[in-house]
Protein backbone atom coordinates (compact mmCIF):
# COMPACT_ATOMS: atom_id res chain seq x y z
CA UNK A 1 0.00 0.00 0.00
CA UNK A 2 0.79 3.20 -0.60
CA UNK A 3 1.12 5.40 2.58
CA UNK A 4 2.79 8.40 1.04
CA UNK A 5 0.72 11.88 2.16
CA UNK A 6 -1.65 12.71 -0.68
CA UNK A 7 0.23 16.55 -2.35
CA UNK A 8 -1.26 19.32 -1.42
CA UNK A 9 -3.49 20.80 -4.32
CA UNK A 10 -4.45 24.67 -4.43
CA UNK A 11 -5.71 27.00 -7.11
CA UNK A 12 -7.97 29.85 -8.19
CA UNK A 13 -11.24 29.04 -9.64
CA UNK A 14 -13.50 31.86 -11.34
CA UNK A 15 -16.99 31.58 -11.36
CA UNK A 16 -18.36 33.59 -14.20
CA UNK A 17 -21.32 34.21 -16.64
CA UNK A 18 -24.22 36.84 -17.23
CA UNK A 19 -26.31 38.43 -14.66
CA UNK A 20 -28.73 36.45 -12.81
CA UNK A 21 -28.00 32.75 -13.87
CA UNK A 22 -26.70 31.81 -10.38
CA UNK A 23 -22.75 32.93 -10.01
CA UNK A 24 -22.84 33.93 -6.16
CA UNK A 25 -25.72 31.09 -4.98
CA UNK A 26 -23.27 28.93 -6.22
CA UNK A 27 -20.45 30.50 -4.78
CA UNK A 28 -21.53 30.10 -1.58
CA UNK A 29 -22.99 26.09 -1.87
CA UNK A 30 -19.52 25.65 -2.71
CA UNK A 31 -18.06 27.43 0.16
CA UNK A 32 -20.76 26.30 2.68
CA UNK A 33 -21.13 29.98 3.99
CA UNK A 34 -23.19 33.36 2.87
CA UNK A 35 -20.51 35.62 1.35
CA UNK A 36 -21.89 36.79 -1.57
CA UNK A 37 -25.36 38.30 -2.02
CA UNK A 38 -28.25 37.14 -3.82
CA UNK A 39 -30.73 38.84 -5.45
CA UNK A 40 -33.36 38.72 -8.16
CA UNK A 41 -31.76 41.52 -9.89
CA UNK A 42 -29.06 41.64 -12.04
CA UNK A 43 -25.79 43.32 -11.03
CA UNK A 44 -26.09 43.28 -7.28
CA UNK A 45 -22.55 41.51 -7.55
CA UNK A 46 -20.41 44.63 -7.72
CA UNK A 47 -16.81 43.34 -6.71
CA UNK A 48 -15.22 40.35 -7.42
CA UNK A 49 -15.57 38.72 -3.83
CA UNK A 50 -13.28 35.32 -2.98
CA UNK A 51 -14.66 32.47 -1.04
CA UNK A 52 -11.98 30.06 0.24
CA UNK A 53 -12.18 26.74 0.84
CA UNK A 54 -9.98 24.98 2.86
CA UNK A 55 -9.46 20.80 3.60
CA UNK A 56 -6.16 19.09 5.01
CA UNK A 57 -5.41 18.32 1.44
CA UNK A 58 -6.34 21.28 -0.42
CA UNK A 59 -7.31 25.04 -0.93
CA UNK A 60 -9.76 26.01 -2.91
CA UNK A 61 -10.15 29.93 -3.98
CA UNK A 62 -13.22 30.30 -5.57
CA UNK A 63 -14.20 33.87 -6.73
CA UNK A 64 -17.57 35.64 -7.61
CA UNK A 65 -17.32 38.17 -10.28
CA UNK A 66 -20.13 40.62 -11.27
CA UNK A 67 -22.03 39.45 -14.38
CA UNK A 68 -20.88 39.93 -17.81
CA UNK A 69 -22.28 42.94 -19.33
CA UNK A 70 -21.42 45.54 -21.87
CA UNK A 71 -20.04 48.42 -19.15
CA UNK A 72 -22.75 51.45 -19.86
CA UNK A 73 -21.23 53.51 -16.98
CA UNK A 74 -17.43 54.23 -14.88
CA UNK A 75 -18.91 51.84 -12.54
CA UNK A 76 -19.72 49.14 -14.70
CA UNK A 77 -16.42 49.43 -16.55
CA UNK A 78 -14.24 48.87 -13.08
CA UNK A 79 -16.95 45.83 -12.72
CA UNK A 80 -16.24 44.38 -15.96
CA UNK A 81 -12.32 44.58 -15.17
CA UNK A 82 -12.60 42.47 -12.27
CA UNK A 83 -14.40 39.58 -14.44
CA UNK A 84 -11.57 39.53 -16.64
CA UNK A 85 -8.87 40.08 -14.31
CA UNK A 86 -10.48 36.41 -13.08
CA UNK A 87 -10.27 34.73 -16.44
CA UNK A 88 -6.54 35.37 -16.57
CA UNK A 89 -5.43 33.99 -13.31
CA UNK A 90 -7.99 30.99 -12.80
CA UNK A 91 -7.04 27.36 -12.44
CA UNK A 92 -10.07 25.88 -13.38
CA UNK A 93 -13.25 28.56 -14.41
CA UNK A 94 -16.76 27.69 -13.84
CA UNK A 95 -18.66 29.07 -16.58
CA UNK A 96 -22.17 29.42 -15.16
CA UNK A 97 -25.19 29.55 -17.51
CA UNK A 98 -29.57 29.39 -17.22
CA UNK A 99 -31.18 26.50 -18.38
CA UNK A 100 -33.89 28.77 -19.79
CA UNK A 101 -30.34 30.98 -21.55
CA UNK A 102 -31.65 32.98 -24.73
CA UNK A 103 -28.21 33.04 -25.76
CA UNK A 104 -27.34 36.79 -26.60
CA UNK A 105 -23.55 35.58 -24.49
CA UNK A 106 -21.84 35.05 -28.03
CA UNK A 107 -18.78 37.28 -26.69
CA UNK A 108 -18.02 35.69 -23.65
CA UNK A 109 -18.78 32.31 -25.55
CA UNK A 110 -16.21 32.92 -27.79
CA UNK A 111 -13.47 34.65 -25.20
CA UNK A 112 -14.58 31.29 -23.56
CA UNK A 113 -13.54 29.09 -26.85
CA UNK A 114 -10.13 30.55 -27.16
CA UNK A 115 -9.31 29.71 -23.09
CA UNK A 116 -6.65 27.72 -21.91
CA UNK A 117 -7.94 27.31 -18.51
CA UNK A 118 -10.23 24.20 -18.16
CA UNK A 119 -13.98 24.96 -18.43
CA UNK A 120 -16.80 23.16 -16.62
CA UNK A 121 -19.86 24.52 -18.29
CA UNK A 122 -22.70 24.55 -15.85
CA UNK A 123 -26.29 24.55 -16.41
CA UNK A 124 -28.15 26.07 -13.79
CA UNK A 125 -31.55 25.95 -12.65
CA UNK A 126 -32.74 22.85 -13.37
CA UNK A 127 -34.90 22.13 -10.88
CA UNK A 128 -37.41 24.16 -13.55
CA UNK A 129 -36.74 21.95 -15.88
CA UNK A 130 -37.85 18.86 -17.70
CA UNK A 131 -35.21 15.82 -18.41
CA UNK A 132 -35.69 16.47 -22.44
CA UNK A 133 -34.94 20.17 -21.61
CA UNK A 134 -32.00 19.34 -19.84
CA UNK A 135 -31.02 17.02 -22.64
CA UNK A 136 -31.37 19.62 -25.42
CA UNK A 137 -29.43 22.58 -23.94
CA UNK A 138 -26.45 19.81 -23.12
CA UNK A 139 -26.66 18.91 -26.69
CA UNK A 140 -26.36 22.71 -27.71
CA UNK A 141 -23.27 23.42 -25.31
CA UNK A 142 -21.35 20.48 -26.76
CA UNK A 143 -22.06 21.80 -30.43
CA UNK A 144 -21.13 25.53 -28.96
CA UNK A 145 -18.51 25.36 -26.73
CA UNK A 146 -16.71 22.04 -27.31
CA UNK A 147 -13.86 23.19 -25.56
CA UNK A 148 -15.84 22.88 -22.58
CA UNK A 149 -14.05 20.18 -19.88
CA UNK A 150 -17.30 18.88 -18.44
CA UNK A 151 -21.30 20.02 -19.17
CA UNK A 152 -22.55 19.24 -15.79
CA UNK A 153 -26.49 20.43 -15.14
CA UNK A 154 -27.38 21.44 -11.70
CA UNK A 155 -29.31 23.16 -9.11
CA UNK A 156 -27.27 25.40 -7.22
CA UNK A 157 -30.48 26.33 -5.25
CA UNK A 158 -30.90 23.03 -4.00
CA UNK A 159 -27.06 21.98 -3.96
CA UNK A 160 -28.04 19.49 -6.72
CA UNK A 161 -25.02 17.86 -8.43
CA UNK A 162 -22.71 20.38 -6.53
CA UNK A 163 -20.89 17.79 -5.04
CA UNK A 164 -19.95 16.46 -8.68
CA UNK A 165 -18.80 20.07 -9.19
CA UNK A 166 -16.38 20.00 -6.57
CA UNK A 167 -15.22 16.35 -7.56
CA UNK A 168 -14.34 17.87 -10.78
CA UNK A 169 -12.35 20.71 -9.78
CA UNK A 170 -10.43 18.84 -7.09
CA UNK A 171 -9.32 16.48 -10.08
CA UNK A 172 -8.14 19.49 -12.04
CA UNK A 173 -6.06 21.48 -8.93
CA UNK A 174 -2.52 22.20 -9.23
CA UNK A 175 0.14 20.66 -6.85
CA UNK A 176 0.17 23.65 -4.91
CA UNK A 177 0.83 25.07 -1.21
CA UNK A 178 -1.78 27.10 0.38
CA UNK A 179 -1.93 30.32 -1.52
CA UNK A 180 -4.17 31.88 2.27
CA UNK A 181 -3.53 31.21 5.50
CA UNK A 182 -5.77 28.01 6.23
CA UNK A 183 -8.26 29.17 8.40
CA UNK A 184 -9.29 31.96 6.70
CA UNK A 185 -12.52 32.05 4.50
CA UNK A 186 -11.83 35.09 2.47
CA UNK A 187 -9.77 38.34 1.44
CA UNK A 188 -12.04 40.88 1.93
CA UNK A 189 -12.61 42.78 5.76
CA UNK A 190 -15.58 42.03 8.14
CA UNK A 191 -16.49 45.58 7.25
CA UNK A 192 -17.13 44.76 3.67
CA UNK A 193 -19.24 41.98 3.99
CA UNK A 194 -21.34 44.02 6.65
CA UNK A 195 -21.81 46.94 3.84
CA UNK A 196 -22.84 43.91 1.70
CA UNK A 197 -25.37 43.05 3.65
CA UNK A 198 -27.04 46.40 4.35
CA UNK A 199 -26.25 46.47 0.42
CA UNK A 200 -28.41 43.23 0.13
CA UNK A 201 -31.17 44.66 1.79
CA UNK A 202 -31.60 47.49 0.21
CA UNK A 203 -31.95 45.81 -3.09
CA UNK A 204 -34.68 43.60 -1.96
CA UNK A 205 -36.66 46.73 -0.27
CA UNK A 206 -36.40 49.29 -3.06
CA UNK A 207 -37.69 49.50 -6.18
CA UNK A 208 -36.15 50.44 -9.73
CA UNK A 209 -32.98 52.70 -9.96
CA UNK A 210 -32.75 53.04 -6.47
CA UNK A 211 -30.61 50.14 -5.13
CA UNK A 212 -28.19 50.73 -8.27
CA UNK A 213 -27.45 54.74 -7.09
CA UNK A 214 -26.59 53.45 -3.69
CA UNK A 215 -23.50 52.88 -2.19
CA UNK A 216 -22.39 51.64 1.68
CA UNK A 217 -19.36 52.43 3.46
CA UNK A 218 -19.02 51.26 6.92
CA UNK A 219 -17.02 54.64 8.50
CA UNK A 220 -16.72 52.76 12.10
CA UNK A 221 -16.21 49.08 12.76
CA UNK A 222 -15.52 48.85 16.52
CA UNK A 223 -15.37 44.89 17.89
CA UNK A 224 -15.26 43.89 21.79
CA UNK A 225 -15.97 40.51 23.56
CA UNK A 226 -19.77 41.54 23.89
CA UNK A 227 -20.63 43.72 20.43
CA UNK A 228 -19.75 45.16 17.50
CA UNK A 229 -20.73 48.64 17.47
CA UNK A 230 -21.07 49.92 13.20
CA UNK A 231 -21.58 52.99 11.78
CA UNK A 232 -22.68 53.03 8.45
CA UNK A 233 -23.16 55.36 5.44
CA UNK A 234 -25.28 55.04 2.50
CA UNK A 235 -24.32 57.57 -0.48
CA UNK A 236 -27.53 58.15 -2.86
CA UNK A 237 -27.22 60.56 -6.21
CA UNK A 238 -29.48 62.22 -5.30
CA UNK A 239 -31.96 64.05 -2.28
CA UNK A 240 -35.26 62.86 -3.93
CA UNK A 241 -33.26 59.12 -3.52
CA UNK A 242 -32.34 59.76 -0.34
CA UNK A 243 -36.27 60.49 1.13
CA UNK A 244 -37.50 57.25 -0.43
CA UNK A 245 -34.37 55.56 1.18
CA UNK A 246 -35.31 56.84 4.81
CA UNK A 247 -39.03 56.75 3.69
CA UNK A 248 -42.03 58.47 6.06
CA UNK A 249 -41.30 59.09 9.57
CA UNK A 250 -38.23 56.94 8.52
CA UNK A 251 -40.24 53.61 8.36
CA UNK A 252 -38.06 52.39 5.34
CA UNK A 253 -34.79 52.66 6.56
CA UNK A 254 -35.58 51.29 9.65
CA UNK A 255 -36.73 47.85 8.15
CA UNK A 256 -33.41 48.29 6.30
CA UNK A 257 -31.49 48.69 9.22
CA UNK A 258 -33.25 45.85 11.39
CA UNK A 259 -33.10 42.95 8.39
CA UNK A 260 -29.22 43.72 7.78
CA UNK A 261 -28.40 43.51 11.84
CA UNK A 262 -30.01 40.12 12.41
CA UNK A 263 -28.39 38.90 9.63
CA UNK A 264 -24.86 40.60 11.05
CA UNK A 265 -25.69 38.80 13.98
CA UNK A 266 -25.67 35.58 12.72
CA UNK A 267 -22.29 36.07 10.52
CA UNK A 268 -20.29 36.95 13.43
CA UNK A 269 -21.94 35.46 15.86
CA UNK A 270 -22.54 38.52 18.13
CA UNK A 271 -24.68 41.65 19.35
CA UNK A 272 -24.50 44.22 16.61
CA UNK A 273 -25.72 47.81 17.39
CA UNK A 274 -26.03 49.21 13.72
CA UNK A 275 -26.51 53.14 13.29
CA UNK A 276 -27.16 54.31 9.50
CA UNK A 277 -26.86 57.70 8.07
CA UNK A 278 -28.18 59.15 4.64
CA UNK A 279 -25.52 61.15 2.25
CA UNK A 280 -26.55 62.60 -0.97
CA UNK A 281 -23.15 62.27 -3.17
CA UNK A 282 -24.16 63.38 -6.72
CA UNK A 283 -22.82 61.19 -9.60
CA UNK A 284 -20.63 58.69 -7.60
CA UNK A 285 -20.31 56.19 -10.21
CA UNK A 286 -19.35 58.32 -12.26
CA UNK A 287 -16.57 60.06 -10.63
CA UNK A 288 -13.04 57.65 -9.99
CA UNK A 289 -12.18 59.62 -7.26
CA UNK A 290 -15.22 58.50 -5.33
CA UNK A 291 -15.30 55.00 -7.22
CA UNK A 292 -11.50 54.58 -5.58
CA UNK A 293 -12.59 55.45 -2.06
CA UNK A 294 -15.19 52.77 -2.31
CA UNK A 295 -12.94 50.08 -3.42
CA UNK A 296 -13.21 49.94 -7.07
CA UNK A 297 -10.20 50.33 -8.32
CA UNK A 298 -6.81 49.53 -6.97
P1 LIG B 1 -25.86 35.96 -10.03
O1 LIG B 1 -26.33 37.31 -10.48
O2 LIG B 1 -25.39 35.15 -11.20
O3 LIG B 1 -24.87 36.02 -8.91
O4 LIG B 1 -27.16 35.19 -9.49
P2 LIG B 1 -27.69 35.03 -7.99
O5 LIG B 1 -26.92 33.96 -7.29
O6 LIG B 1 -27.78 36.36 -7.34
O7 LIG B 1 -29.15 34.44 -8.27
C1 LIG B 1 -30.08 35.13 -9.08
C2 LIG B 1 -31.47 34.57 -8.82
O8 LIG B 1 -31.54 33.20 -9.30
C3 LIG B 1 -31.81 34.51 -7.34
O9 LIG B 1 -33.19 34.85 -7.20
C4 LIG B 1 -31.56 33.06 -6.97
O10 LIG B 1 -32.34 32.62 -5.88
C5 LIG B 1 -31.96 32.33 -8.27
N1 LIG B 1 -31.29 31.02 -8.42
C6 LIG B 1 -29.98 30.73 -8.28
N2 LIG B 1 -29.74 29.42 -8.47
C7 LIG B 1 -30.94 28.84 -8.74
C8 LIG B 1 -31.36 27.49 -9.03
O11 LIG B 1 -30.60 26.53 -9.07
N3 LIG B 1 -32.69 27.31 -9.28
C9 LIG B 1 -33.59 28.34 -9.25
N4 LIG B 1 -34.86 28.06 -9.51
N5 LIG B 1 -33.23 29.62 -8.98
C10 LIG B 1 -31.92 29.87 -8.72
K1 LIG C 1 -28.21 38.75 -8.98
MG1 LIG D 1 -23.89 37.68 -8.05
Amino acid sequence: VDTAPKPHRAGFVSIIGKPNVGKSTLMNVLVGERLSIITSKAQTTRHRILGILNGPDFQLVYSDTPGIIQPKYELQSAMMSFVYSSLEDADVILFVTDIYEKHDEEPVVERLRRSEVPILLLINKIDQATQEEVEAKMAYWQEHMPNAAEIIPISALNAFNTEQVFNHIIDRLPEHEAYYPKDELTDKPERFFASEMIREKIFKLYKKEVPYSTEVVIEEFKEDDAIIRMRAIIYTERASQKGIIIGDKGGAIKKVGTWAREEMEKFFQKKVFLEIHVKVNENWRHDPKMLGRFGYKQ
